[in-house]
């Protein structure tokens, strides 16, 4: 049995990061341990006064004794991290679980709509930059790459502006970096890849739905990854993450209202596991 193991906190309320990432990538039949990084009682992403019990410290803990129980992983997948301190942490996880027949993806939680999140800055930005070095797949949004690149953000770009981001991003020490929320037009929607290794760039667009959603940055990393574990080549992979990405938000579209905190991505999952057979 294939198995993942992925490093972010918990938003008991919210549905986003571990609450996401546990339960899709369990839904694709992949064994999926977790490192919580903190715990938050709600995500920063429009509540006030949420609780954040940060759990950094225990982190080398847990790596030492999975290391005395010799634990291997098929992928290892970091979604929001919320110090420098947890960055460097991190690191050294990488460095620690890095086999010759794993692979490492980073989805480098910043902020969306050229906004950082709450509590992040312009340091945080070039830390998780030094950390994407280390990652085979990284998926950032446009945001999120435009701060680690340290250039404007724009929401108006074409096909070259695409490709010459994705290049840049090789430039931190990735090899295929994903671009997530790519649109040439109000018509499509989807994500663009460059793999490095073979220089061959992938697109996969499809239906923009004018809204924005909490969370679905994380459904889309977490079936990035099970797909990517479950052995589908990139362009499969892209396909699946953006078509379910997607279902979960046309799902989530007539409850916006009442549903402005996350994505009703739990009636999906029926379909998520059509879509990977
Ligand atoms: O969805 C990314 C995310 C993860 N974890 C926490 C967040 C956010 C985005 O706001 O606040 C705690």
């Amino acid at each position: 049995m294939k198995k993942v193991v992925t490093i972010q906190d918990i938003s008991c309320f919210g549905k986003c990061s571990l609450t996401v990432a546990l339960p899709i990538i369990s839904a694709m039949g992949i064994e999926t341990a977790v490192i919580p990084t903190a715990v938050l009682s709600t995500h920063t992403g429009g509540f006030k006064g949420y609780t954040f019990r940060d759990l950094t410290n225990d982190i080398p803990d847990i790596a030492n004794h999975w290391k005395n129980l010799d634990l291997k992983f098929d992928a290892v997948y970091t979604g929001y991290l919320g110090s420098e301190k947890q960055i460097n942490i991190v690191s050294e996880f990488f460095d620690s679980f890095r086999t010759d027949n794993n692979f490492i993806v980073i989805d480098p939680v910043l902020g969306d709509n050229g906004k950082f999140y709450t509590g992040f800055t312009d340091e945080f930005a070039v830390k998780m930059a030094e950390l994407c070095s280390k990652a085979d797949y990284i998926i950032p949004n446009m945001t999120e790459a435009s701060f680690m690149l340290g250039i404007p953000y724009t929401e108006n770009y074409d096909k070259a502006y695409v490709e010459d981001v994705l290049r840049r991003l090789v430039g931190l020490g990735c090899k295929t970096p994903v671009l997530t929320g790519v649109h040439f037009d109000d018509k499509e929607q989807g994500a663009a890849a460059y793999d490095s290794v073979n220089d061959k760039f992938y697109y996969s667009l499809n239906e923009n739905i004018d809204c924005s959603v909490h969370g679905t940055g994380d459904i889309f990393a977490s079936v990035f990854t099970g797909a990517l574990t479950l052995g589908k080549n990139i362009q499969q992979t892209l396909d699946i993450s953006v078509d379910f990405t997607l279902e979960c938000i046309k799902t989530t579209f007539p409850h916006l209202k009442e549903m402005w905190y996350g994505s009703c991505f739990e009636p999906c999952l029926g379909k998520l596991i059509e879509m990977i057979k």
